[in-house]
């Protein structure tokens, strides 16, 4: 059996959106638009796998969603929701929870990295956060999940759970989903350590561009960042072991849709004088009218969370379609 073509991303309302988000997923997001159908969730129940201040949280979710919106997803072609309104991802997550196996989950590497030295302290949702995910997506029976590289392991656990799923019950019945990660600026790391993925998380603020960071504080931050003392070299391969040289020229081509080749051809041999007003120009003159959106739009929370409201009420419509036929194919009676 195939599957029809079907996307599904999501991001969690768990602080500010930065520059990391947008071009490892939101920008990415747009375009699908025009090729395929598009679910983009607003992954609230991710979010609260560490505590969130209920306030915070819920001013994130329509955050989130405003980005998305400003950032021209469309609410009548594709649908945006908030993942708590469709309680089917719940349900779906605990069959995977049963599906998944301990030792492929002791594996994933953003649990270790996040739960670090406080392995016995953290949630229990932080250990299955992985089969959530899975769930999020084959809910859905997406085909393509556009993510950044830091999303990479999570997605090839999806295919295992669908793999063994269909094994299991001997059907066909969920898809192997294809990642869609951008090629060379696929992770977008920390303007302080470019060796750090670009984080949320991170204590330091002039790690990372948030999207509602000001013409301004963009600019103060990219003058900030971390570089070195020589000139950008002429071939990608230049970059190699000056990790946030090469992070800044990732940070330039995903922002004007070159390649760092392309980069390079125009401020090879130049210094970071040259190079950091250029780039801090381009960051603001990018991210400025999406600033701009994502504020009008939060004017009218009533707005967001009617769009919000309507794209769960399509979302659940699919998921119950789902859900009915895995009670049917697992044995539950319904
Ligand atoms: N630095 C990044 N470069 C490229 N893509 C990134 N993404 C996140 N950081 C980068 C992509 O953004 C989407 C949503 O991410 P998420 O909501 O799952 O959050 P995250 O990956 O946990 O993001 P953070 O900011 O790094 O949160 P913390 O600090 O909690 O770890 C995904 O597609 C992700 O790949």
């Amino acid at each position: 059996m195939s599957f029809p073509a079907r996307v599904f991303s999501g991001i969690q309302p768990s602080g500010k959106l930065h520059l990391g988000n947008y071009l490892g997923a939101i920008k990415r997001f747009v375009p699908l638009q025009d090729t395929h159908n598009c679910i983009y969730c607003v992954v609230d129940m991710h979010a609260i796998t560490v505590w969130q201040d209920p306030e915070k949280l819920y001013n994130s979710t329509l955050e989130v969603a405003a980005a998305y919106l400003a950032a021209g997803i469309d609410a009548e072609k594709s649908i945006i929701f908030n993942q708590s309104q469709v309680v089917q991802h719940a349900e779906l997550a605990w069959i995977f929870n049963c599906v998944a196996r301990m030792g492929w989950m002791q594996r994933m590497t953003q649990f270790k990295d996040k739960a670090g030295k406080n392995s016995q302290n953290v949630s229990l949702g932080l250990f299955a956060y992985p089969a959530l995910m899975a769930a999020d997506i084959l809910l859905y029976k997406a085909t393509h999940v556009p993510v950044g590289e830091d999303q990479k392991q999570h997605l090839e656990l999806t295919r295992d759970i669908a793999i063994k799923f269909n094994n299991d019950y001997n059907v066909n019945f969920f898809p192997i989903t294809e990642p869609l990660i951008a090629g060379e600026t696929a992770r977008i790391m920390s303007l302080r350590d470019g060796t750090k993925k670009m984080s949320s998380s991170d204590p330091s603020d002039l790690a990372k561009i948030s999207l509602t960071d000001s013409a301004d504080l963009i600019a103060k931050k990219i003058k900030k960042a971390k570089s070195d003392a020589d000139n950008l070299p002429f071939e990608v391969a230049g970059l190699k072991g000056r990790p946030e040289a090469d992070n800044l020229v990732g940070i330039y081509a995903a922002l004007s849709e070159k390649s760092k080749q392309g980069i390079l051809d125009e401020f090879g041999g130049k210094g970071f004088g040259v190079f950091k007003p250029a780039l801090a120009e381009l960051a603001v003159e990018k991210l400025a009218p999406i600033n701009k959106k994502i504020s009008l739009y939060l004017n009218d929370k009533k707005q967001i969370e009617d769009i919000l409201h309507s794209g769960a009420e399509r979302a659940r419509e699919i998921a119950t379609k789902t859900m009915k036929e895995v009670h049917n194919i697992i044995g539950f009676v319904n």
